[in-house]
Parts: C-alpha cells; sequence; structure tokens
C-alpha cells in the first residue's frame, strides 16, 4: 500500500491508509492509547489498543489503519487533521529512540544554546524551527524564479579562491599541491561577479555562501552566511533600487502575506540627513515598533567613498574598493584632495533598523581603481599582486556595472521576528565558533600535516 502524509488522510475517511512518522505525543487511557504521529506535513491522531503501550516519544513508526471522523466533541481545531484519526490496525517499530535531550515542542529559548546545537537535529523536530526552514526555502525559490523571468541566470563562483576585500579576516585553506601557499574562502563574490560582467553575462546572480571571520553579533554570524548576490551591466544605480525594491515587495506579498509595509514605495535617502537626524545609517523607520508585522524599508544612498580609521591612522573604504565614486568627485579622487569629501556610487538596504544589504556602482575604470588603492594605502607593488587580475580583466572591454547582495538570514531573522540569525539556518556555529553536532574546529592527523608541509607551533602570547 502507498504511504500516504498526515494532511492527505483528510480525503480518506473510510479508507485504509498506511502512514510512517514519528510518536510526537502518547496518551495511555488503558485499554485504549492514543498516539499523534507525526510527519513533514504535521500531525494526526492514532487510536489503538494495549499493543501500543511499549512505544516511546520519538519512535519512528509504520502503521496500517482506517480513516475515521471524530466525534463533534473530540474535534481539535489547532491541527489540520483535527476532524479525523487512524484506528490502527497493525503497526511496526521501524526505530526506537532514546529520551530526547530537552523538549521539542515548545519555543527552546529556554535551553542552553550549545545543547539545542550539540542535538541540532533534534531542535529541528522544533516545529518553529522546522517552519523557518520551510519559509527559507520558499524565499530563495521565490528570489530564484523572480530573477530567471527578469532575465538573470544564476552562477557558481569558486568557494577556494583568493582573499577578497570586505573588511573582515579570511578564511584560509593550505595548498597539498603548493605547499606553504593558501587558499582564502570568499568573503564574497565581489570580483568574480565583476568578472562575469567583463565576461558579458550582463544580469548575474547567485544564491552565494560568504565566508567571514568577525566577531559575532545576534545579526552578525560568524563564519558563513548567505547572500543574494546580484551584478548588472550597462546599468544605474536607480535601475539596482527599483529592482530589488520590486523583488522584495513580490516577495512580502506573496511568502509574507500578513506584513504590512510601511512604506508602498521605498524611500532613498541622504547619507548626510540620515546621519544628522537619527545618528545612524540604518534608521528604523517604522510607525509602530510594537507591531510584529510592521516592515519599514528604505535605501540609504550617497554615502562618503572613504572613512577616517581613527585607530589604525588610515583611510578605509566606506563599503569597498570597488565602489564608484560619483562623477562630480572624480578630480579630487585623482588629485588625492578632498578625500573625506568625497561621495560615492554606494547603497545600502535597510530594514527596521538592520543594514540586509549593500551594494554599488562599481569601478570600471583602471586609473581610478588604482588610485583607490593608493589611497588605501596599498603599494604599487601589492596592487599587483592582490588586483592585477581584475585590472588586466578591465582593459579588456569592461562594460559600466554595478550590484548588490542582500543577506538573507539577516531578512529571514527579522520577518521571522526571531532573536538571532542562529534560528533561520539550518547548522549554524555557536557564538564561539564551534560548527553544530559535528565537532570542528578539531586537531587533524600528522600525516594530513605532513603531507601539506605543515607544522604547528604554538605562539605562546596566544
Ligand atoms: P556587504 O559586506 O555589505 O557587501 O554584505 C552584504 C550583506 O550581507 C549581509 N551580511 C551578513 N549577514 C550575516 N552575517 C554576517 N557576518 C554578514 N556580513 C554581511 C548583510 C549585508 O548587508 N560584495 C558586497 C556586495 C556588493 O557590493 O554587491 C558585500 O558583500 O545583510
Amino acid at each position: 500500500m502507498q504511504r500516504v502524509l498526515t494532511t492527505q488522510t483528510k480525503e480518506k475517511i473510510g479508507e485504509k491508509v498506511r502512514l510512517c512518522g514519528w510518536v510526537n505525543n502518547l496518551r495511555d487511557h488503558g485499554k485504549i492509547i492514543f498516539i499523534d504521529l507525526r510527519d513533514k506535513e504535521g500531525i494526526i491522531q492514532l487510536v489503538g489498543d494495549e499493543k501500543l503501550k511499549n512505544l516511546r516519544i520519538s519512535d519512528v513508526l509504520e502503521i496500517e489503519g482506517v480513516v475515521k471522523k471524530r466525534p463533534k466533541n473530540l474535534i481539535n481545531p489547532k491541527i489540520l487533521t483535527g476532524e479525523i484519526e487512524v484506528e490502527v490496525k497493525n503497526f511496526k517499530i521501524l526505530a526506537k529512540s532514546k529520551d530526547l535531550p530537552f523538549d521539542i515542542q515548545g519555543s527552546g529559548r529556554e535551553i542552553n544554546e550549545e545543547l539545542r546545537l550539540r542535538y541540532r537535529y533534534l531542535d529541528l523536530r522544533r516545529p518553529r524551527i522546522f517552519r523557518n526552514l520551510e519559509i527559507r526555502h520558499k524565499t530563495i525559490k521565490f528570489i530564484r524564479d523572480w530573477l530567471d523571468a527578469h532575465g538573470f541566470i544564476e552562477i557558481e563562483t569558486p568557494i577556494l579562491t583568493k582573499a577578497t576585500p570586505e573588511g573582515a579576516r579570511d578564511f584560509l585553506v593550505p595548498s597539498r599541491l603548493q605547499p606553504g601557499k593558501f587558499y582564502a574562502l570568499p568573503q564574497s563574490p565581489q570580483q568574480y561577479k565583476q568578472l562575469l560582467m567583463v565576461a558579458g553575462f550582463e544580469r548575474y546572480y547567485q544564491i552565494a555562501r560568504c565566508f567571514r571571520d568577525e566577531d559575532p553579533r545576534a545579526d552578525r554570524a560568524y563564519g558563513e552566511f548567505t547572500q543574494l548576490d546580484l551584478e548588472m551591466s550597462f546599468t544605474t544605480q536607480e535601475e539596482i533600487l527599483s529592482l530589488i525594491e520590486e523583488l522584495y515587495k513580490s516577495l512580502i506579498k506573496k511568502i509574507f502575506p500578513q506584513k504590512k509595509l510601511t512604506f508602498s514605495h521605498f524611500p532613498r535617502l541622504e547619507y548626510d540627513e540620515v546621519i544628522k537626524k537619527y545618528k545612524t545609517d540604518k534608521p528604523d523607520l517604522r510607525k509602530n515598533k510594537n507591531d510584529a508585522d510592521e516592515l519599514a524599508f528604505c535605501f540609504i544612498v550617497n554615502f562618503p567613498l572613504f572613512e577616517w580609521k581613527e585607530k589604525e591612522n588610515r583611510w578605509d573604504s566606506m563599503h569597498h574598493p570597488f565602489t564608484a565614486p560619483k562623477e562630480e568627485f572624480v578630480q579630487d579622487l585623482l588629485n588625492e584632495r578632498n578625500i573625506g569629501g568625497i561621495k560615492s556610487y554606494q547603497h545600502d538596504f535597510v530594514l527596521n533598523g538592520f543594514e540586509i544589504g549593500g551594494g554599488s556602482i562599481r569601478i570600471s575604470d583602471p586609473e581610478i581603481q588604482e588610485k583607490v588603492f593608493k589611497i588605501l594605502g596599498h603599494k604599487s607593488s601589492e596592487i599587483k599582486k592582490k588586483f592585477g587580475h581584475l585590472l588586466e580583466a578591465f582593459s579588456y572591454g569592461v562594460p559600466p556595472h554595478g550590484g548588490i547582495a542582500p543577506g538573507i538570514d539577516r531578512f529571514l531573522m527579522i520577518v521571522l521576528n526571531e532573536p538571532n540569525l542562529r534560528e533561520v539556518i539550518a547548522f549554524p556555529m555557536t557564538a564561539s565558533g564551534q560548527t553544530a553536532v559535528m565537532d570542528a574546529p578539531s586537531e587533524v592527523d600528522s600525516s594530513q600535516l605532513k603531507e601539506l608541509g605543515i607544522e604547528i607551533v604554538f605562539n605562546k602570547d596566544k
């Protein structure tokens, strides 16, 4: 007999069905036993006799039984299958389960997080987290379909690559074939997407994994996170912002219909004015901050190109070194004057007080690009070594281009009203950088190190 899912049983009243799933709950009334059976769709009530007595929560079960309508007074409106139950005729235990280390029904917020992550595969059974991952899937699928319909193609870019500056530390991977040399995991696909514009793809996107070694916060993952990375050729800043506005409005309407937008048109705000008025470049513009379903999207534009790092006594990029200055400041840049006053084509995407995306129109003139690197303190020889490939690519017909990268995890955290990113990621790291379930980082065999030509010497200062 073909297996049916819990929700499909509603159409099978009076019929015999086969169901598989986990024992979610068990109520022993002596001669009669009730079991809530759980599968990926939901829960259904099973009714049987004492033979079901030895079952325990989380045992995996296969049953055959007959679908019955429940008497009116026993209907449970809280579950989708609340009007029916299945009378068990025979059953088989497919796997036994030990007692779970914690309860999986509640929010889980009271449970130690390291414990939750150590047993993440059990924590993922928690209905809220299970649903978060379903919504994450739906969100990403919507984005892919929408961008496909708008002429974008998804292209995968390397994970083992060269460092690309986004302001965090790199994760390094040693090379066996070239001992003493290292790959860096990409902090974002920034340079590859620009190379794809040189290649002529014109409209690229990627649901891209980014790797950054930076101090974690509730809205900043340690290690890795996911971006919708996007780039366009022959574009303008306004075209990029309008496209993102349309995408997010359609996404909210389809996947989060209960949400209300503060602005039917996302405002474009000037950096200087926002800083003056709100003392932050990511203002929370909701009308009512207690309303869990209000979303205030906006864009911030007209950022300075550089910011002064007092401690390090040097200029740094406000966004990243590939961001273009506004035309009226190009002469200032080339002459290295008014550096702090140079305005750029950076744009940030902000939601309810969080930066959910950043991007810019890019520099496509090698002379301007080299000047930016120089102001950032790179020596000529260093520029060639680190970024020569990009400058060379730009000498073969580079179209004007620009893009943006909205963070997927941070957006989901906000729309799902979660307190941190880990609640919307299947296997997140702990705040101290330990992977969920699997014990990484961990020591490796000395033979592996030998093959890589690496010897570990602990620095006494560390
Ligand atoms: P940026 O570094 O601003 O831009 O990142 C873009 C967006 O990615 C998200 N994000 C993060 N989310 C979770 N954890 C993190 N550690 C983390 N870091 C960033 C944020 C942020 O707004 N290459 C450029 C984009 C471009 O210029 O097109 C870039 O990566 O939502």
